[in-house]
């Protein structure tokens, strides 16, 4: 889409109360996994599985658009679309892109029926537009012999004066692996063996989307399971073309988050952006017109201990608008208050000294209190939660508690970090358990912010509320 048809989409739509504000998002219709993350002179280019025609998944183009500052982003005309005849005229899945000697080139996944193959295209005006490799599909099937289930997602990285990809896949009676290759001009591939695997029963029978990176000394491997649709990290070190884990975690420990892809700035930070997805039914995204959502960009680094932090993007402050400050408050036994701001488009930072008890805050609640999501922390089980027993009156949403691990240290205050953009909510607690979520208020007045806490000794040292600024022209905050 043009950036011009993009703006007419997004005026279109700019009403929607649901409609995330400083998210990405495509103009309109469906988007899934980003993929082709690269930054080129400069600027930040997000690629991302699109279908242009409907808000459901199918006719897999490659959406993009571009950002100088990470926060910001412009609509630029479609990258990929599949070919009627060739090696993709079912689909231009998920890949990755890299600069080949000033080249930009991007590997990414054909799909012909049910094949899945390699294919090639690069782009010679500034990434504006993409010039498919005649030679495509470069691999056309997985290497013989091998019963695999699944062959996509191809992940490219230099090494020396070589290159080398990861594909994502699964094989029988082994589970979910990704599948080494090497070459020495990105046409040319010659399968060197299985990188990694896991065991069907814990990993899944087939991964999809992986990455691979080096991170401090070690190397981090990054795969979205198929079966369970959560994201597990791997980190270890690699020899002789095999990866052997140290350490391993969750990615993110809400029910929505899926398909991350990483990518090296000039910073040399990793960043991460997901595939935020839809908690409600497809007639409810028809009606809507669009589904899916990009996550903010993380940022990955290493704890000593080789557990993966995940932080928000610095460049996301940029987006903060009028704040409210609160410092050093002691809750009762039972306590719930409303603060004196309120929003469904904010940044909150809040700080607690926490023994057993369970403390948070409340968003998005209406006057009554009949809708609400609790977002906050139960020191008797160390767990961190996003409660959405209430987080809408719509009957068709799911009700439920997601919730991910999060001891904390003798002494160590509980720090929450809470991107809540409409019906997206991405929680950081204490850059070691993230929960990114859904949910869909059906209240205009479902506005309000509490503070809560129960079973005592609560103590809340700080507390930030930034309403933040929407990164989308046409929006008037009118309600
Ligand atoms: N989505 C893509 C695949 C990938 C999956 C297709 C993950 O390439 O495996 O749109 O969401």
């Amino acid at each position: 889409m043009s950036g011009w048809e993009g703006a007419t989409a997004r005026q279109r739509l700019a009403t929607d109360p649901l409609r995330p504000l400083y998210h990405f998002l495509p103009p309109a219709n469906w988007m899934n996994d980003p993929c082709g993350l690269i930054q080129w002179r400069g600027k930040y280019h997000l690629f991302y599985q699109h279908n242009p025609n409907a808000p459901s998944w199918g006719n897999i183009h490659w959406g993009h658009a571009v950002s100088d500052d990470l926060a910001h982003w412009r609509d630029q005309p479609i990258a990929l679309a599949p070919t009627p005849g060739s090696s993709d005229q079912d689909g231009c899945w998920t890949g990755c892109a890299v600069d080949d000697n000033g080249t930009p080139t991007l590997t990414y996944t054909g799909r012909r029926g049910t094949q899945e193959n390699v294919c090639l295209a690069t782009s010679s005006d500034n990434l504006l537009t993409w010039k498919k490799n005649v030679h495509n599909p470069v691999i056309s099937a997985p290497p013989p012999g091998l019963d695999t289930s699944g062959f996509r997602d191809p992940y490219v990285w230099r090494e020396h004066d070589r290159w080398y990809m990861i594909i994502g896949s699964g094989i029988a009676d082994a589970g979910g692996t990704v599948l080494l290759y090497q070459s020495p001009n990105l046409c040319d591939w010659e399968y060197i063996g299985p990188l990694f695997s896991g065991d069907t029963a814990q990993h899944s029978e087939m991964w999809e989307c992986p990455n691979f990176f080096r991170l401090g000394d070690k190397h981090v491997l990054i795969v979205s399971l198929w079966r369970g649709r959560y994201v597990s990290y791997f980190v270890g070190t690699r020899a002789d073309h095999k990866f052997t884990p140290q350490q391993q975690g969750v990615i993110d420990y809400g029910d929505r988050f899926f398909a991350p892809q990483v990518m090296v700035d000039d910073r040399q930070r990793r960043l991460m952006f997901g595939w935020i997805w839809e908690g409600r039914s497809m007639q409810a995204q028809r009606a809507a017109g669009w589904a899916g959502v990009g996550s903010l960009p993380r940022v990955l680094t290493l704890a000593p201990d080789n557990t993966l932090v995940t932080e928000p993007a610095p460049e996301l402050t940029a987006l903060r608008g009028a704040r409210i400050h609160f410092y050093d408050i002691s809750l009762d036994e039972t306590a719930s208050f409303g603060l004196p701001v309120e929003g469904d488009c904010v940044e909150i930072q809040a700080e607690f000294e926490v023994t057993t008890s369970t403390c948070g805050l409340k968003l998005c609640c209406s006057p009554d209190d009949r809708e609400q999501t609790r977002v906050g922390y139960d020191g008797a089980a160390a767990r961190v939660f996003v409660d959405r027993q209430r987080a809408s009156l719509s009957p068709e949403v799911k009700r439920d508690v997601q919730q991910g691990p999060l001891q904390l240290a003798t002494g160590e205050t509980l720090k929450l970090h809470i991107f809540l953009d409409r019906s997206v909510v991405e929680l950081f607690a204490n850059g070691r358990c993230c929960l990114t979520s859904r949910i869909y208020p059906t209240r205009r007045d479902s506005q309000g912010i509490k503070l809560f806490a129960h079973g005592g000794g609560v103590r809340l040292l700080s507390l930030d509320v930034w309403q933040m600024k929407p990164v989308w022209p046409y929006y008037k905050r009118k309600r």
